[in-house]
């Protein structure tokens, strides 16, 4: 043992060893990562250890006893990476990201250059090893084999630390698909591949992304508002202004299918509450309104409703382009009438970046999981019930106008639901996934309606508007089998584009109540409201339409470049009519369909240019002052300061 101790493969193991055991201290001691399952506390054991592997195992190709120092310079720089984390998650509670390093202001501001402050008396445990190991390669590295290690082993070491994190990673996907394609979470990258392998991750996304941004210039500017003057669509005058100082409020259906709206299962509704909305004077259902996300899901649906912008073809913009100048609903709001904004969410805030992003966007209070009582939560947070029923309050408390978001996550994928929460039987087809999306439907429509309840009893109902609107699809593609027993419809390629309409439902003064027929999608919901609300949206460059427009654009532009339109569903070359799905063979319609795909390519190449090329920050709307994202905190301080 000793033997082994005073050589150079004892020194790395030892490294190693300790390297891996105060990273997983931090994960118990700072870190709140919300391990929810066996697989997910097996990955935080092994995973420092892949990183700790291949990094310091880079020392053995220096020579002789410089392997000592490098060895020691490398585990020294790491060591600092984990304590700067810890630090910031101290105040900030999330990991570090380049983009946030760079905006300093932001950092001094927030941090209130105390970081002093924020340090701990057991601390030392963060550098102790590395003084440990600089007085064993003291007194060891005279009996040090002064050549170099064969690079076949060296390569070896290496190997075997890629190897495992091969293997990390693949655990990790099966808990977590696309762990690294959707971009989801800083916690969750922490948690599955440990601090180090995310900051790498971290660090390639952006130079992927700051080239670009770095290469735009104002005149990018010119082809894109070309296009959005030429696509705008006039407000229509018998509904502009006719919801002017009135509340927002925007509740988020995750989710949720339009197939459930009046869907009866067993001959029993599944929503009778939204069912009873659809007939309620006062208020709009839009039944061929479609989602446009890609795979930042909830997160693209967010940044169309608010930006009429549409997500980046891969990936999450939320995540990747977190720290991009925007023109949204909550700033536009602001400045224009003066109104105050909020997000509510029980959840953590660091998903889908929120955290970053809702401060580009001017969001004024974010109202995330550490302000609501998380142990009612099941799958991914708090359940509906409780959440509108806490949200409540803190709704109370706004200023008003206020423009205020609720995102509920109940019915989210696997769609599992505590048993004294179901109220309507599970489907049975046999595809758990399905079968469950029912009860949780059911149990979203019930939280809805305790809502409604709520609000009207506040007084609130009246003086609001108010968009309910589904995220995304529920049940994917992977389930036709079930879906074609629940629907009595063949799953064609056809049939699966029409599934993709998500509830859209408006109540505002002045709109006519009962079905409205229109197709559109989530690009266009911040164009109407706004002329809803007296705003000129001209003068902000958004892609969607205005619904209540009579130049409404009513090709609903999909973000792989399929539409759907009253007339045509294009999917790929295949193109269908709407109406009956047999495939299209008129010549004359077909270049039609070919000149609009064009437009909409064209549409989409530049909504790209904007979100890579971060071209908003050269834009400057008449009247407009730019979001300062320093001038945002939502950390919950009542909290810190109570504990
Ligand atoms: C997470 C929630 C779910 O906070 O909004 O996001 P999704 O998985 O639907 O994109
Ligand atoms: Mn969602």
């Amino acid at each position: 043992m000793k033997k082994l101790l005073a050589s150079k493969k004892g020194f790395f193991a030892l490294a190693v060893i300790f390297l891996w055991a105060k990273t997983y201290f931090s994960y118990k001691q700072e870190f709140n990562l919300d391990i929810t399952n066996g697989m997910q506390e097996f990955l935080l054991v092994i995973n420092p250890l892949s990183a700790s592997i291949v990094f310091l195992g880079l020392a053995f190709l220096a020579k002789g006893r410089r392997m000592g120092i490098w060895l020691l310079v490398i585990d020294f720089i790491m060591s600092f990476l984990l304590y700067a984390n810890v630090l910031y998650y101290r105040f900030f509670n999330d990991f570090i990201t380049l983009p946030t390093l760079k905006q300093t202001d932001n950092l001094s501001s927030g941090m209130g250059g105390s970081i002093f402050g924020l340090m701990q008396g057991y601390d030392f445990i963060y550098f102790l090893d590395i003084i440990l190991l600089i007085v064993l390669y003291i007194y060891t590295r005279k009996n040090w084999n002064i050549e170099r290690l064969a690079f076949r082993k060296t390569a070896m070491v290496i190997i075997s630390g890629v190897a495992l994190f091969a293997v990390n990673l693949g655990l990790a996907e099966v808990d977590r698909p696309q762990l690294l394609q959707r971009t989801f979470d800083r916690t969750y990258l922490v948690k599955y591949l440990g601090p180090y392998n995310y900051t790498i991750y971290d660090a390639i996304q952006n130079a992927k992304t700051s080239t670009q941004r770095v290469m735009a210039s104002p005149s990018d500017l010119s082809e894109v508002t070309e296009f959005t003057e030429a696509n705008y669509a006039e407000p229509n005058a018998k509904y502009f202004g006719k919801a002017e100082g009135m509340n927002v409020i925007k509740i988020h259906l995750e989710s949720f299918q339009s197939f459930l709206i009046n869907y009866k299962l067993n001959g029993e509704e599944v929503t009778p509450f939204l069912n009873s909305l659809v007939n309620d004077k006062q208020i709009t259902y839009f039944d061929n309104f479609f989602h446009q996300t890609e795979q930042g899901k909830t997160a693209d649906a967010e940044l169309l409703m608010d930006n009429s912008l549409y997500g980046l073809p891969q990936g999450s913009a939320f995540s990747v382009k977190g720290t991009n100048t925007y023109q949204a609903a909550p700033a536009i709001l602001n400045q224009e009438q003066g109104y105050t904004s909020a997000v509510f969410h029980g959840d953590e805030k660091t998903f889908w970046n929120r955290d970053e992003i809702y401060k580009q966007f001017g969001v004024d209070h974010f109202f995330d999981s550490t302000y609501y009582n998380m142990e009612n939560s099941i799958n991914y947070g708090l359940k509906d019930k409780p959440f509108f029923e806490e949200s409540m309050p803190l709704l109370e408390s706004l200023d008003q106008p206020f423009y205020a978001h609720l995102i509920t996550l109940t019915n989210h994928y696997p769609f599992t639901l505590d048993p004294e929460d179901a109220t309507i039987d599970k489907a049975t087809t046999g595809d758990s996934t399905v079968d469950n999306y029912f009860q949780t439907a059911r149990y979203l429509d019930e939280a809805l309606e305790q809502f409604f309840n709520d609000l009207k009893e506040s007084g609130m109902y009246d003086n609001s508007v108010i968009l309910l609107y589904g995220d995304h699809y529920g049940i994917s593609t992977n389930h036709n089998r079930a879906m074609e027993e629940i629907t009595g419809k063949e799953m064609t390629d056809y049939q699966n584009a029409q599934m993709q309409r998500v509830p859209l439902m408006i109540k505002a003064p002045g709109l006519e109540g009962g079905v409205n027929h229109t197709y559109g999608g989530e690009l266009d919901v911040l164009p109407t409201l706004e002329h809803l609300l007296g705003i000129d949206s001209s003068k902000y460059i958004q892609f969607g339409t205005d619904l209540l427009s009579e130049e409404h654009n009513d090709v609903v532009g999909l973000r792989n470049g399929d539409f759907i339109s009253k007339d045509y569903t294009v999917l790929g070359d295949t193109y269908y009519d709407t109406a009956t799905g047999e495939i299209v063979e008129d010549e004359a319609k077909i270049e039609e369909i070919k000149k609009e795909k064009e437009e909409l390519a064209k549409m989409l190449s530049l909504n790209d240019k904007i979100l890579y090329g971060d071209l908003l920050r050269f834009y400057d709307p008449e009247g407009w002052t730019p979001v300062k994202a320093s001038d945002y905190d939502y950390n919950n301080r009542s909290e810190t300061e109570e504990e």
